[in-house]
């Protein structure tokens, strides 16, 4: 009998139920999700880690002169390993601000905390481990605020949800906060694709952990080489999707739902959408607020671009 099921469990079987099937991409950043993920990040073919370590390199002190005029609260988003969000903090006077990173992976928030007070001594550390979604009225205050939206994260929501998602920043900001976002920019399927499919095959394994997140917190019996990565991208749209492919007819056992859930031959799991920008995607998905966009930066390759939107 299921008496409690956990939420993972219910959206499992909400996506598994339906006629084109998916799982949130919420759901890669487990422990061993966190891991390979942080390797992602150091791949050649994620060019979105370099790319945006080199605006922050570059620009940063620019940057956080153009951000800071008093005590500010710098809520980070998803904080992920907090190395490019070390390149940003070192420029701002450590008296004034309070740093609060925000991720859904517990393990991550233990380790920017300890990572920056060792990196960055003196600066106050205040972390959040949860849901970013959830987080976001907990945030309301009268502090002012500097909101840090890193890496592309906002990509991973299809326009309508980012347009949804940042009207409700804008609502618990003040007049002269700030959101201080990473986008990665439409370009060349040559350079997108790879990077969602790289040739040690680590985002084929972080995508399939999700198959073994199953296994391990919903006691399923995924046989995980019986499934494949697949990635596509199409340049026109600018959005990357993820999926994992059944190879051939099978049925899956999962204990915690007592539910069977059948894959026939090439059938498809989406599981991610890694959105690719441009300036009037933007302008479009921040068209109901009241934020302006005040600075552009960009690397030099024109890859990707940090945004300052201003309220
Ligand atoms: C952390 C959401 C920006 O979509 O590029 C990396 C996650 N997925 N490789 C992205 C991810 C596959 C990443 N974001």
């Amino acid at each position: 009998m299921i008496t409690e099921k956990s939420l993972f469990a219910k959206h499992v079987d909400e996506g598994l139920s339906s006629t084109k099937k998916h799982l949130s991409s919420m759901y890669f950043y487990d422990t061993k999700g966190e891991l390979l993920f942080r390797k992602i990040m150091n791949l050649q073919e994620y060019y979105l880690t370099d790319c945006e370590m080199e605006i922050l390199r570059t620009h940063g002190n620019e940057i956080a002169s153009s951000l800071q005029n008093e005590y500010v609260d710098i809520i980070e988003l998803g904080a992920g390993d907090g190395i490019k969000t070390k390149e940003l903090l070192k420029h701002f006077d450590f008296n004034t601000i309070n740093y609060r990173p925000i991720d859904i992976s517990e393990q991550a928030i233990r380790d920017i905390t300890s990572k920056m007070k060792e990196w960055l001594p003196g600066l106050n550390v205040n972390g959040i481990c949860g849901d970013y979604f959830q987080m976001i009225s907990s945030l309301k205050s009268s502090n002012k605020k500097l909101i840090l939206f890193l890496g592309s994260n906002l990509g991973n929501m299809n326009d309508n949800q980012a347009s949804n998602f940042i009207e409700h920043l804008d609502k618990v900001m003040n007049v002269g906060d700030s959101i201080f976002i990473g986008l990665d920019l439409i370009k060349a399927k040559e350079i997108v694709l790879p990077a969602y499919n790289d040739d040690r095959g680590i985002t084929a394994a972080f995508n399939l952990n999700l198959l073994e997140r199953m296994n391990r917190e919903l006691n399923a019996n995924f046989i995980i080489d019986q499934f494949q990565h697949y990635a596509t991208y199409t340049e026109k749209e600018g959005i990357a999707k993820s999926y994992i492919k059944s190879k051939v007819n099978q049925t899956v056992y999962i204990k915690a739902l007592e539910q069977n859930y059948s894959f026939s031959e090439n059938e498809l799991i989406h599981t991610e959408v890694s959105r690719k920008y441009d300036l009037d995607i933007i302008r479009k998905i921040i068209e109901n607020t009241s934020l302006k966009l005040t600075h552009q930066f960009t690397d030099n390759k024109q890859y990707f671009t940090n945004l300052v939107l201003k309220k």
